[in-house]
């Protein structure tokens, strides 16, 4: 059995290492590995406090999600929380002083296990948080019942329902934290020691379990659970942010072993729900999406110091604004002087909205613009590690545009084309340099909308996909390699569900059933309301719907029931996948899932259409 917990005993503190990488996930052994620890440096006399820190890059991730997926019964899902109680219970029991000592993450389980500790203490750069809600759950090990002892019920509900982790500085201002410290994860060790003994010394134990001040206005709590339930937005068949709201007004209402028993009754609800399933599914997919043939882990990256956007309209611009929200300079090309000026207005403008709520600073406004410098030549174009073309779609003007890039760049440039229409590979062989060439599909706007579609040609190199994905995740983004086909996978799906809707209407089903049938479903708009409010190309799609027409395939027009018109849009949007999938324009099914959830809506909880159709088809055949 692997060592999950190393124990090592310095100058009078037992550090007890977490050790199951990649991100010391609570898996089977994990737990009994770090409570045994804790046991022996309670049970050794030469020892005066214990500290709990993390191996490699993080602290603990959480409980690991793979056990999830083989929860079958209630049971057993009743058993597997009520372990994880006990255990930290008895961690929160120990007579000696335990200090969570925390770098990278401290997520889900992870959180919940330096919650059962008597103090925390924090790498100033490392977050905590309880996710679990992403993942269509709430924390089942005690956290809905001591975070909001420790921070308040309000931002107890905050972390709960939105599942966004929490940086150390505001995790210290709020009360999760004790201290945080500078540096790296030896200066972290250090200090963790230093405030071991000084606990240790003035003989003090915090039980989080036993604080009560932040609680003491239960009228409060009452109504912030109260606007938080009414503030949810519905979602889609997820029942995690209701029960983690629940489970926080038991907390601030009932003794702790009490709120605790109900935390692990609607644990179980959720984890074994239609929602979580698919969430988790999601989760693993978004993983197994950057796992790509021909490229390895080893695969050699280009680091992206600088970078360049072709053509200053929308598109482009959006782009350069993701470039300099993740802090990379970039040249933003245009032939035109004034398109370039009213650009540079425009990303002004959307950066004052930020100021006006508040997320940024208009000193950082001005750090960020000063990031983008407008441009009419190519003069700087070798100084950059990537260009972006963000042109009209006309091929002959995209071809003599790589063509010329392939002069003006450096050798291991980066050419990346955001063309959905045309074929990579034709692009490649213009630029003379095909190993770089490659597809950045955006989305409208790109700084907001979460997925690019990464293009691999027949000839780009393994070193340009790893760039590529390597660097989507650092602009906050998700990647999805997929093949050439026309329009690529987002907008072929997307098609094929507007295709449907036609259909539907041709047969009797009114535009405005057909919108709320899907938007009860959990779409963000129906195919008909959809042009309104999206910003990809449903116009164009509808537009050649509507020129190629649809095949009629009822002869009849009659009623269509919601279920009915559910059923048909989920079946075409699986049937268009198992194209795509075939005609090798996506790897996997699941690839299919993100882009289309995280493309144009697909929801969440359903698990993308992929899965929903398989599962639905399980479901049937039972
Ligand atoms: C929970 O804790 C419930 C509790 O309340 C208890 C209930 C009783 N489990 O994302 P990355 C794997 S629910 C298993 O690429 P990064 C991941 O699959 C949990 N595996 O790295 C991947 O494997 P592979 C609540 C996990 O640096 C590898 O680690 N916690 C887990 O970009 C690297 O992952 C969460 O929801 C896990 N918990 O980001 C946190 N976490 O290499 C989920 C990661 O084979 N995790 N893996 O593909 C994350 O948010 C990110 O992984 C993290 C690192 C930010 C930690």
């Amino acid at each position: 059995m692997p060592a999950f917990a190393q124990y090592d005993v310095r100058d009078g503190v037992a550090v007890i290492t977490i050790d199951n990488p990649p991100v010391n996930a609570i898996g089977p052994g994990v737990l009994e590995a770090i409570e045994e620890s804790v046991e022996r440096g309670v049970a050794d006399p030469g020892v005066r406090a214990l500290v709990l820190i993390g191996a490699g890059a993080t602290f603990v991730a959480g409980a690991d999600i793979n056990i999830f997926r083989a929860l079958t019964t209630r049971e057993q899902a009743l058993e597997g929380t009520a372990m994880m109680h006990a255990r930290f219970r008895r961690i929160e029991d120990a007579s000696k002083p335990a200090i969570a000592a925390i770098h990278g993450h401290a997520l889900g389980g992870g959180l919940e296990l330096a919650m059962a500790c008597h103090y925390r203490i924090a790498a100033n750069d490392a977050r905590v948080g309880q996710p679990e809600v992403l993942l269509g759950l709430i924390p089942g090990a005690g956290g809905t019942q001591r975070l909001p002892r420790l921070c308040g019920p309000v931002m107890a509900l905050d972390m709960c329902t939105g599942g966004q982790p929490v940086a150390a500085p505001k995790a210290l201002a709020s009360g999760i934290l004790d201290r945080i410290v500078d540096g790296n994860r030896q200066n972290l060790i250090d200090a963790a020691l230093a405030f071991a003994r000084e606990r240790a010394a003035g003989g003090e134990i915090r039980r989080t379990r036993d604080r009560a001040d932040k609680l003491a206005d239960i009228d409060a709590a009452r109504r912030a659970c109260d606007e938080r339930r009414a503030a949810l937005e519905p979602i889609a068949q997820n029942p995690a942010p209701y029960a983690a709201i629940n489970a926080i007004e038991a907390a601030c209402m009932l003794p702790f072993d009490a709120g605790s028993a109900l935390e692990r009754e609607l644990f179980a609800d959720c984890v074994l729900s239609d929602a979580s399933r698919a969430l988790v599914h999601l989760f693993f997919a978004e993983r197994e999406a950057a796992k790509v043939a021909g490229v390895s882990r080893d695969t050699p990256t280009l680091d992206i110091g600088r970078a360049a956007v072709l053509g200053a309209g929308r598109l482009g611009g959006g782009i350069a604004r993701t470039y300099v929200d993740a802090g990379i300079p970039v040249l933003l090309k245009d032939v035109s002087q004034a398109a370039l000026a009213r650009e540079m207005q425009t990303i002004r403008r959307s950066y004052q909205s930020s100021v006006l709520n508040g997320t940024l600073t208009p000193e950082a406004v001005e750090r960020r613009m000063a990031l983008i410098t407008p441009t009419t030549a190519l003069d700087e174009f070798d100084t950059v590690d990537i260009v972006t073309e963000a042109l009209v779609e006309d091929l002959k003007v995209k071809t003599s545009v790589f063509a010329d890039l392939g002069c003006a760049t450096r050798a291991g440039c980066l050419l990346a084309s955001t063309t959905a229409t045309f074929d990579v590979d034709e692009l490649a062989r213009a630029s003379g340099r095909p190993a770089s060439v490659i597809g950045h599909h955006y989305f409208r706007p790109a700084y907001t909308m979460p997925l690019i579609e990464i293009v691999r040609g027949r000839g780009t190199g393994p070193e340009v996909v790893a760039t590529s994905l390597k660097l989507v995740k650092r602009l906050g983004k998700v990647g999805v390699v997929v093949g050439h086909c026309v329009d690529l996978v987002a907008n072929r799906m997307l098609a094929s569900y507007v295709r449907e809707a036609y259909l539907l209407l041709d047969e009797g089903a009114s535009a405005r059933q057909i919108d709320r049938a899907l938007t009860r479903f959990g779409m963000p708009a129906g195919p008909f309301a959809m042009e309104d409010v999206a910003d990809i190309d449903v116009a164009r799609i509808r537009q050649q719907v509507r020129q190629h027409g649809v095949k009629r395939r009822a002869a009849t027009r009659g009623a269509v029931t919601e279920d009915e018109i559910v059923g048909r849009i989920t079946t075409a949007l699986a049937s268009e996948g198992a194209h795509v999938l075939k005609e090798g324009c996506a790897s996997r099914p699941g690839d299919i899932d993100i882009i289309c959830c995280y493309g144009f809506g697909f929801p969440r909880a359903r698990g993308g259409p992929m899965y929903y159709a398989h599962n639905q088809r399980l479901t049937t055949d039972d």
